[in-house]
């Protein structure tokens, strides 16, 4: 399969386009309503141009009053990039109303094709920044590690995106929780944490935080990397989702989700 060029960031919309594909992915994610992918409309559209939509969206938001708090990893699993043809995650903004209590109701009619994955959040406590940040330098400005749930929202109709419309999309970022005891990034092996994610007190998935690129740290190394491509950065005090440990699974309302995090204790979330 060819691979797309992740840090290839040439774009090819007009603001006309540009402000009209923002319009429809806003629309998507505000009504909870599907939508065909751009690509089918705009078959040209770039990587680059969908970021282009995925931070006007972003622009629009936070001139709404509305509060970023980080950054995430997608598409971090193997066979999500084999199946995208990528070898870097892609990024998604976080916004702090994005965030739920732990063990809260989250509403499944505000979303399209909810799905949960468990991750490990990382909390900065000094700026990531530039074209080829380390392993090692995302864990000295690392403030500590928590375990996570992401619930992601494809917006797309039948579940069919391709890249550019998955990161217009905002990598189907959705909603996210925290939970479980936070820990300093050099008191445990994060390479290889088990995780094991449960469905109303079913296991569904076990894994360990090495599927994530190899190390979490890893990913979050190279969502600074495709930042540093699009002219952002990871400020002191961000908060980054490192990317899937599991793969996603679907729910629905009546469901329970907890993920067990060796070491990091666990993290639960309800839908309804
Ligand atoms: O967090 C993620 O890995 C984003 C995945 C984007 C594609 C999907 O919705 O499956
Ligand atoms: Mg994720």
């Amino acid at each position: 399969m060819s691979t797309t060029n992740p840090l290839s960031m040439g774009r090819s919309l007009d603001e006309r386009l540009l402000q009209a594909l923002t319009d429809r992915v806003e629309a998507a994610q505000t009504t909870a309503r599907a939508m065909p992918k751009l690509t089918d409309e705009v078959p040209g559209m770039t990587l680059g141009d969908g970021y282009a939509v995925q931070l006007a969206l972003r622009d629009r938001w936070l001139a709404t009053g509305r509060r970023q708090v980080g950054w995430k990893a997608g598409l971090t699993s193997r066979a999500k990039m084999d199946q995208m043809g990528v070898r870097v995650p892609t990024v998604g903004f976080l916004l702090a109303d994005m965030a739920r209590p732990e063990s809260s109701a989250v509403r499944t009619d505000d979303l399209v094709h909810p799905r949960v994955e468990c991750e490990i959040g990382f909390v900065l406590k000094a700026p990531l920044a530039g074209p080829d940040v380390t392993r090692e330098q995302v864990l000295e400005a690392t403030d500590f590690i928590v375990p996570a749930i992401e619930v992601i929202d494809s917006r797309y109709a039948g579940f069919k995106f391709d890249l550019p419309s998955v990161v217009a999309d905002n990598s189907s970022s959705a909603r996210y929780v925290t939970g479980g005891q936070p820990c300093g990034p050099h008191d445990l092996d994060l390479s290889s944490l088990g995780v094991v994610l449960e469905r109303n007190g079913e296991p569904q998935a076990i894994a360990a935080t090495a599927a994530v690129m190899g190390h979490p740290a890893d990913a979050v190394a190279l969502v600074a990397q495709v930042l540093h491509a699009l002219g952002e950065a990871l400020p002191a005090g961000s908060f980054v989702m490192s990317g899937g440990i599991t793969e996603a699974f679907a729910v629905k309302a009546g469901d329970f989700v907890c993920a067990r995090f060796q070491s990091l204790g666990s993290v639960g979330l309800r839908f309804v």
